[in-house]
């Protein structure tokens, strides 16, 4: 009896590891970049990703590790590295085969780091959005979502990098919020970025992480019963999308407001 309870323990944990994850590499104009191990040691590893060191979500909006998980720090010297990515290039976020949450929003990020990424804090930066994808049809609870679209999509997710933003160093976070239980599950990786050509157009409207998000916002909290409505959900529309093309300054995809109920 006790080894049977010993086992079903054991194989609960090792399916409670695979059910969650995150960035494992990206790529962008026919390269490849692969991101941090999460399951081996930082030793020796090098990588244009931050740290980060298990597969398990953030379940608190306002948790200090919810700019680029946890740790989300630089790499030490040597091993951190930064890539170069012209603006306007489509960089896309690989996440691990299967992603097994498809109720949720997609979203996307950049900050500035003011100079070397190496020494920035993300908590100190402030981010802009640059990609959202929400509730795309159906209800919220079983809805085609944009963690669905990404699961469709071979577990990828392009975002591209607005054309007009100043050349410089930026850190680049992919995220997708899985809303299937409560609270909400957090899953953001940071990537350093040099980004050429650009242009003069330094986004306003940006935030803090942890700021940007809150515990209450309608859509964080638990999707299925026994809540039987749900306010607006909104993602973040006060954080609208900084377009990529630049045509116009701010724009809100169809799907950044919905009105949602279960
Ligand atoms: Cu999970």
């Amino acid at each position: 009896m006790f080894k049977l309870s010993a086992v079903a323990v054991t194989l609960a944990a090792a399916s409670h590891v695979l059910a969650h994850g995150g960035v494992l590499s990206y790529s962008w104009g026919g390269q490849w970049y692969w991101g941090f191990k999460p399951y081996n040691t930082p030793t020796g590893q090098v990588t244009i990703q931050r740290e980060w060191d298990t597969y398990d979500p953030i379940q608190d909006a306002t948790a200090a590790t919810i700019a680029c998980n946890n740790a989300g720090t630089a790499l030490p010297s040597g091993q951190q590295l930064t890539a170069t990515a012209a603006a306007g290039t489509a960089i896309t976020a690989y996440w691990n085969n299967p992603w097994p949450h498809p109720y949720g929003p997609m979203l996307t990020y950049m900050a500035n780091c003011n100079g070397s990424c190496d020494s920035a804090n993300a908590k100190d930066l402030s981010w802009f959005k640059i990609d959202e994808s929400g509730l795309i049809s159906g209800t919220v609870a079983t809805g085609y979502w944009g963690s669905g679209k990404m699961i469709d999509n071979n577990n990828t997710w392009t975002s591209t990098i607005p054309s007009c933003i100043p050349a410089g160093n930026y850190l680049l976070r992919f995220e997708t919020i899985a809303l299937h239980s409560q609270p909400a599950q957090w899953y953001p990786e940071c990537a350093q970025l040099t980004v050429t050509g650009g242009g003069s157009t330094v986004p306003a409207n940006t935030c803090k992480f942890p700021g940007c998000y809150s515990n209450s916002d309608p859509g964080r909290r638990r999707l299925k019963p026994p809540v039987v409505s749900e306010t607006p959900l909104r993602l973040y529309p006060e954080h609208p999308i900084f377009h990529p093309l630049c045509q116009k300054r701010w724009r809100h995809q169809p799907n950044a407001s919905v009105s949602a109920t279960l």
